[in-house]
């Protein structure tokens, strides 16, 4: 017999036998019809769990993580509002039906086996995965990798108190709302977890509004490996500006009791606290696991005598709310019940095609109130005396200062995060005077930690706002691109678009720094950036690119929901020449209605013996190189890409015209690099091209600061050899 099937017997053996495991009389202001229909959600998310088994081995299901052991998340349920955002862990089955009975009209149980089913029909993912979640239920799909939602659930809970100074006009949830993010024993060690803990207890300390409850389902063991006794309680009893509450998730009356008391803490005193609760992981982690490999046989016995139904049943007894037998009654049927609705789960359609599966990778387009930008007034009051520089040429670091300054100008909703963007304004001095101009609030200068700031964009911009978060250098997104990676653009895709998260990421990268060097300013690695499915990179070679494209950034964000990076090459930034003293780099500031299109290519000279095709420093470097090719009787026209991803190919096609050939000038890596999508592009199009990309390197400090890189020379012996 399997592990499952034991606990089922037992069940039923011990319930018809009034043999119950201890624990305490009911306790708490749960009203008996209330603790029936808890038990009611239980028993269906334990049968659901046993429907989901016997439909993987029949080959109708195609994934088992179960619930069952954490059945107490029902009464966390109760204890909240459906309108307070859950961010959930992987079993909690209970909660989301739980949840389900407090808003009318639900068929969770469908539902849920639709989505076992992987069927299209799947109202959450549309048949992509099996995911807890639910539109009319606040309850945002989770993918399985553990603590990444912890982020966003501290950047949810803070956009709650912002939108109540700050109401955008996409809010989504009630001002009274607290959020509810759940998480495993072993996931609280993650860094992701850590972190969040961390960023929440910062917030909070410092008397910031963060109505968050996190809830730690303890059944001591992560896959294989148990957590050490008392090590949760340890880590959270005296953690500064988090309040911990504890509670037997066995326990259906504790544990609402305990709930509600936690969530009336959080709801009214706006503050982050935990909620440890202590639950048993039955039949093992998952799918064809085998607990008894790594626990000895007393060990797993010992969890499964400890099944939250048969505590329930005995609470319910003694509070003379529902005989055994009745309960027994409600198992019986309820497994009927549910077998049945599986049986017209698995001949729903499935997902068949590449085209269907994708079809949600990309967010629908949504309406945005008008706006008619902002007044002179408004304009003079907040540019002050740039307004009248604005008539003079400038670099790209003050054009982006006021592209932003006219952005937030026009919607109240966009708000700036990320480290030091606030008085200091940035390292560069990219976001200077911002936070004057806008207060704290829409420029947050945030603690030092790359996680917490895209969770706080992503928490932010599921509640409304349009998040434009900085990552100081592009050599520190990548200890936090699981963000972008795996949540930020996966939202969409696994709830066809009911949930999303659009933003505008700032990234200050690439290399060519002369006198602040070193790889960890100057990283040329983009790979991860033009990997992910549906999200959007660009990246401008000047201030009026820069200005001009970032407003389309934000519409695309703002209009079309879309996650988009935008990557500002750092050592552009002061640049004022093109060749020495020309001031030739410096640009007036575009009106505020220029944008450049997405999928716009920038054009430079008509030259048909070459095209280079190119992008930031690397088109900074061939406008430098174009006089000498020129003289030799070169003539080149110089591409300059500006959108990394996805590439605008016909556009690009059409670009580079009748050139007779084609060089690419990439100062990304040659593995992994923008190279290797333009070299692929033009084979396939039959237009075979050479490419000066940069080595597969870490970029050095001191005089061999560009040595990896392309140069005016290099680009110079290649162009010339491309033609010869
Ligand atoms: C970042 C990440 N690393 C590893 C995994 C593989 N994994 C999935 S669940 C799990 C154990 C989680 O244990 P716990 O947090 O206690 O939750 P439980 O399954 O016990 O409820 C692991 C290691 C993962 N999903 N994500
Ligand atoms: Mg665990």
């Amino acid at each position: 017999m399997d592990r499952a099937e034991i606990v089922e017997a037992n069940f039923r053996a011990r319930v018809a036998a009034r043999n119950f495991p201890d624990g305490n009389a009911p306790n708490g202001s749960l009203a008996n019809t209330e603790a029936v229909s808890l038990f009611r959600a239980q028993v269906l998310c334990r049968a659901l769990d046993l429907e989901s088994r016997a439909m993987q081995k029949a080959g109708q299901g195609f994934y088992t993580i179960g619930s069952s052991g954490h059945e107490g998340m029902a009464a966390v349920a109760h204890a909240l509002r459906p309108t307070d955002p859950a961010f959930l862990h992987y079993r909690d089955g209970a909660f989301q039906i739980a949840r389900a009975g407090q808003v009318p009209g639900q068929s969770p149980a469908w539902d849920m086996l639709l989505s076992f089913a992987c069927s299209t029909d799947d109202p959450i993912s549309g048949g992509r995965h099996k995911v807890l979640g639910s539109k009319m239920l606040n309850i945002p799909p989770q993918t399985s990798t553990i603590a990444s939602h912890l982020p966003k659930a501290v950047g949810a809970a803070y956009s709650i108190g912002l939108a109540k100074r700050h109401p955008p006009e996409h809010a989504q949830y009630p001002g009274d709302a607290i959020v509810m993010c759940s998480f495993g024993d072993a996931s609280a060690n993650h860094s992701t977890a850590q972190g969040a803990f961390n960023t929440a207890a910062w917030t909070s300390y410092q008397s910031i509004p963060l109505p968050l409850l996190f809830v730690c389902e303890d059944n001591g063991i992560g896959i294989s490996v148990k957590t050490p006794k008392g090590w949760i309680a340890a880590n959270f009893q005296s953690r500064p500006g988090l309040t911990y509450f504890h509670a037997d998730g066995l326990d259906l009356f504790e544990t609402h009791r305990v709930a509600a008391e936690a969530a009336s803490y959080v709801r009214t005193r706006k503050k982050p606290a935990v909620l440890h609760m202590r639950t048993v992981r039955l039949y093992g982690h998952a799918g064809a696991d085998v607990p008894t490999t790594y626990l000895s046989k007393e060990e797993v016995e010992r969890d499964e005598a400890d099944d939250p139904l048969l505590h329930s049943v005995r609470l319910l007894d003694e509070a003379a709310a529902l005989s055994p037998d009745d309960a027994l009654a409600i198992y019986d049927e309820t497994r009927a019940r549910v077998k049945r609705v599986a049986a017209e789960a698995v001949i729903r359609p499935r997902l068949q095609t590449a085209d269907e599966v994708m079809a949600s990778l990309i967010p629908p387009k949504r309406t945005c109130a008008p706006t008619n930008g902002p007044s002179e007034e408004a304009r003079a009051a907040a540019f002050g005396g740039d307004l009248k520089a604005q008539s003079e040429p400038q670099p790209m670091s003050r054009l982006i200062n006021w592209a932003l300054t006219d952005l937030m100008l026009a919607h109240p909703e966009i708000a700036l995060m990320g480290e030091d963007v606030g008085s200091k304004g940035g390292v560069y001095g990219v976001t200077q005077k911002l936070v004057t101009r806008f207060g704290p609030d829409r420029v947050i200068d945030t603690l030092l930690d790359e996680q917490s700031i895209l969770g706080l964009a992503i928490g932010m911009a599921q509640n409304g706002f349009t998040p434009i978060p900085e990552i100081q250098f592009l050599a520190y997104l990548h200890n936090a691109e699981d963000q972008l990676r795996g949540e930020a653009a996966t939202l969409p895709f696994f709830s066809q678009g009911q949930f999303t998260n659009p933003m505008v990421v700032r990234i200050a990268g690439l290399g060519y720094q002369k006198g602040f060097g070193g790889h960890f300013h100057n990283d040329y690695s983009v790979a991860v950036l033009r990997d992910i499915p549906g999200v959007i990179l660009a990246c401008p070679s000047n201030g009026a690119d820069a200005a001009r494209m970032l407003r389309t950034c934000v519409r695309l964000a703002r209009e079309e929901q879309r996650v988009v990076v935008f990557l500002e090459p750092v050592a552009l930034y002061p640049a004022r020449d093109l060749t020495p003293g020309d001031g030739g780099w410096m640009h007036r500031y575009p009106s505020p209605d220029e944008r450049i299109p997405f999928g716009e290519v920038g054009v430079h000279g008509a030259g048909t013996d070459l095209a280079i095709v190119t992008f930031a420093n690397g088109y900074h470097l061939s406008r430098q190189a174009q006089p000498a090719l020129e003289c030799e009787g070169i003539n080149t026209r110089i591409i300059d890409l500006r959108w990394l991803n996805p590439l605008p190919k016909d556009t690009l096609l059409e670009a580079v015209g009748p050139a007779k050939r084609l060089l690419i000038v990439d100062e990304t890596r040659t593995t992994g690099g923008v190279s290797e999508a333009l070299m692929t592009l033009f084979a396939e199009a039959g237009r075979p091209a050479t490419r000066l990309a940069a080595e597969d390197s870490f970029i050095a400090t001191g005089p061999a600061y560009g040595a990896t890189m392309p140069s005016v020379e290099s680009i110079l012996a290649v162009a010339r050899k491309a033609v010869a």
